[in-house]
């Protein structure tokens, strides 16, 4: 069976997981990193050199790297939804998820680990201020683009929407200010409605 290692309160795990049920794959999920541990071990490591959750474990293939491996899922099983066959539309949405990892996850990690994983007496004030307002830039991007299309690939829901909706749920649910972004919530709406999202993603913020 597709076995996940990674503990459930990791973003990019969750990625995996919420996927793997949208496709309706049958997989195990085994604790691995944060208070588990186990990802600096030499037998993770040969899998994983970067010693980081999520890996993915099916067919004899270890795959790492979570936007990596929702492509992969969606393109080994989908049933003709969440993987968009056209190369060009498919680049629509491709787009969004390596802008997920390189413009969107920078300012939200620290934003969520200050707020949620370093005691108050221990946060950086200017750290959180500079997160949020890059955070907020990022998502007015996003906003921009669901104002012009119902779901980041296009017309319908496909893996872009998975790779930046788990960090939707952070960005909404943090104790902060967010600028009014009406597409963007509209959008988050629809993924609130999903019974994926529901079961794997919107689980509280650890
Ligand atoms: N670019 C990687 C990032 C993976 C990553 O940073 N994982 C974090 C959790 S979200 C991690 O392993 N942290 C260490 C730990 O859990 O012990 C991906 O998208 O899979």
């Amino acid at each position: 069976m597709l076995t996940v290692l990674g503990r459930n309160n990791s973003s990019n795990v969750q990625k995996v997981t919420w996927c793997l049920e949208e496709l309706g794959v049958p997989y195990e999920r085994r604790d691995v990193g944060g208070a588990f541990g186990g990802n600096k071990d030499a037998a993770y490591l040969a899998m994983n050199p970067n010693g980081l959750v999520p890996t993915v474990l099916d067919q004899g293939r270890v795959l790492w790297e979570s936007n990596a491996i929702l492509r992969y899922l969606a393109a080994s099983y989908d049933t003709g939804s969440l993987w968009e066959p056209d190369p060009g539309r498919r680049a629509e949405g491709e787009k969004w998820m390596d802008w997920q990892l390189s413009v969107l996850a920078p300012p939200m990690t620290p934003l969520f680990l200050q707020h949620i994983r370093t005691p108050p007496e221990r946060r950086d004030p200017l750290l959180m201020a500079t997160s949020l307002e890059r955070a907020s830039r990022a998502f007015g991007m996003l906003d921009a683009a669901l104002a012009r299309s119902a779901w980041l690939g296009g017309e319908r829901f496909t893996v872009a929407d998975v790779s930046c909706g788990v960090l939707a749920y952070r960005w909404m649910n943090l104790p902060i200010e967010r600028p009014a972004l009406p597409a963007l919530a509209d959008w988050y709406a629809r993924l609130m409605g999903r019974p994926a999202y529901q079961a794997q993603v919107m689980i509280g913020l650890s």
